[in-house]
C-alpha cells in the first residue's frame, strides 16, 4: 500500500484552484469559556495557508455520509454541528444510550439527522452500526466532543476524489496539531504507530486518531467487529493488509469542549496493543494454514 502526506504544496493542487471558498457557519454564542474554533484553512505546509479556495462538497459531486458517535454530548453538539459543511448527503448520529438530551438536541439542531441507537457497547460498536446505515459514496467519521472540526471535511473528501481509498486525519502530519493530547498519550500513540508501520510497511503518523474518511466500497475490507477505542487501530491495520491507497491530511484537534473523556490511556492503550497483536497473529495463522494446505501429504 502507499501512504502519502498531502500537507505540502501538493495539497493545494488536491484542493483545486477555482472552487468557491467554504464559508464556515457562525457558531452559537459560547455560554462559558471555550476554545475558539477557527475556519479550517487549506495548508501548504509549515502552517502557511493557501490562497486557493477549497471546493465545496457540491463542487466535488459525491454523496458524503457523516457518522458521529455520541455518548452524553448534548452540550457539545451545537458547536460540532455548526461546523458541518453544507451539501452533506446524510448525517448519522450513533448514540450509545446517552442519559442526557443528546438525541433530542441532535434532532432539534438537525431534524434531517438519522439517529441510530447502538445495540452493543463502546465506540467501535457505535461506528460499526453507523457504517452499516450509510447510503452515501463516502463515509466521514468524526467525534461529537468538539475536538474534531467538521469544517475540515472538504479536505478529506478532496483527497478521496484525487485517488485515495482511505484518508486518515493526522495531528502529527505537517500542518496538523493537537491542543488536547497529553504527553503520555502522544508517546503511546507514537510507539503504537511505529509498531504498525514496521509490521505493515505503512507510514502512519497518527494511528489512534478518530477523524478519517473513506469510500463506502472499503467497508468490507475494514469489517469493524470490535467494541472500544481500538477501533481506529483495527481499521488502519485492516486497510493496510488490504493494500488500499491511504493519504494522510493534517488535522487540528482541540480540547473536548464540555464533559469528560471516555478514554483511559492505560486500559485503551492495552486494547490497541492486543488488537495489533491479534491482527498479526490471525494473519500469520492464516498464512501457516495456507502453506500447510500446499504441503504434500506425508500420511497415506
Ligand atoms: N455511541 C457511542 N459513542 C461513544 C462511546 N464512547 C465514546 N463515544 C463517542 O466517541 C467520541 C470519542 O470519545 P471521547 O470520550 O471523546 O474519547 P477520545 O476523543 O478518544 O479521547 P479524548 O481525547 O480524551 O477526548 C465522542 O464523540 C464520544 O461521545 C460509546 O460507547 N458509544
Ligand atoms: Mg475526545
Amino acid at each position: 500500500m502507499s501512504t502519502a502526506s498531502v500537507s505540502d504544496s501538493r495539497d493545494a493542487d488536491l484542493l483545486g484552484r477555482d472552487g468557491p471558498r467554504l464559508v464556515p457557519r457562525l457558531l452559537p454564542a459560547p455560554s462559558r469559556d471555550i476554545p475558539a474554533l477557527v475556519p479550517a484553512p487549506a495548508f501548504l505546509g509549515n502552517g502557511v495557508r493557501s490562497r486557493r479556495a477549497v471546493p465545496t462538497l457540491a463542487d466535488m459531486g459525491v454523496r458524503v455520509s457523516v457518522v458521529i458517535p455520541t455518548l452524553n454530548e448534548e452540550e457539545n453538539l451545537p458547536y460540532v454541528f455548526a461546523r458541518l459543511p453544507p451539501g452533506l448527503h446524510e448525517l448519522i448520529v450513533v448514540d450509545g444510550h446517552s442519559t442526557d438530551r443528546t438525541v433530542a438536541v441532535a434532532l432539534q439542531l438537525r431534524p434531517d439527522a438519522r439517529i441510530v441507537m447502538q445495540t452493543g457497547r463502546g465506540k467501535g460498536n457505535a461506528l460499526a452500526a453507523g457504517f452499516a446505515a450509510c447510503t452515501g459514496d463516502i463515509v466521514v467519521m468524526l467525534d461529537a466532543d468538539g475536538s474534531t472540526d467538521a469544517a475540515e471535511i472538504p479536505r478529506f473528501v478532496a483527497a478521496l476524489c484525487n485517488g485515495a481509498d482511505f484518508v486518515k486525519g493526522s495531528r502529527f502530519a505537517q500542518g496538523g496539531a493537537s491542543s488536547d493530547i497529553t504527553r503520555i498519550r502522544k508517546l503511546g500513540n507514537r510507539v503504537l504507530s511505529a509498531m504498525v508501520n514496521s509490521l505493515y510497511g505503512t507510514s502512519y503518523t497518527d494511528l489512534c486518531y478518530g477523524y478519517n474518511a473513506f469510500w463506502t466500497r472499503c467497508l468490507p475490507y475494514m469489517h469493524v467487529d470490535c467494541d472500544g477505542f481500538e477501533v481506529e487501530t483495527l481499521i488502519n491495520v485492516r486497510i493496510a493488509k488490504a493494500g488500499l491507497v491511504v493519504h494522510e491530511v493534517p488535522s487540528y484537534e482541540r480540547n473536548r469542549i464540555y464533559g469528560a473523556s471516555n478514554l483511559s490511556a492505560l486500559r485503551d492503550g492495552g486494547r490497541v496493543l492486543r488488537t495489533i497483536a491479534s491482527e498479526r497473529v490471525s494473519a500469520a495463522s492464516r498464512r501457516l494454514w495456507r502453506s500447510r494446505l500446499r504441503l504434500p501429504r506425508l500420511m497415506p
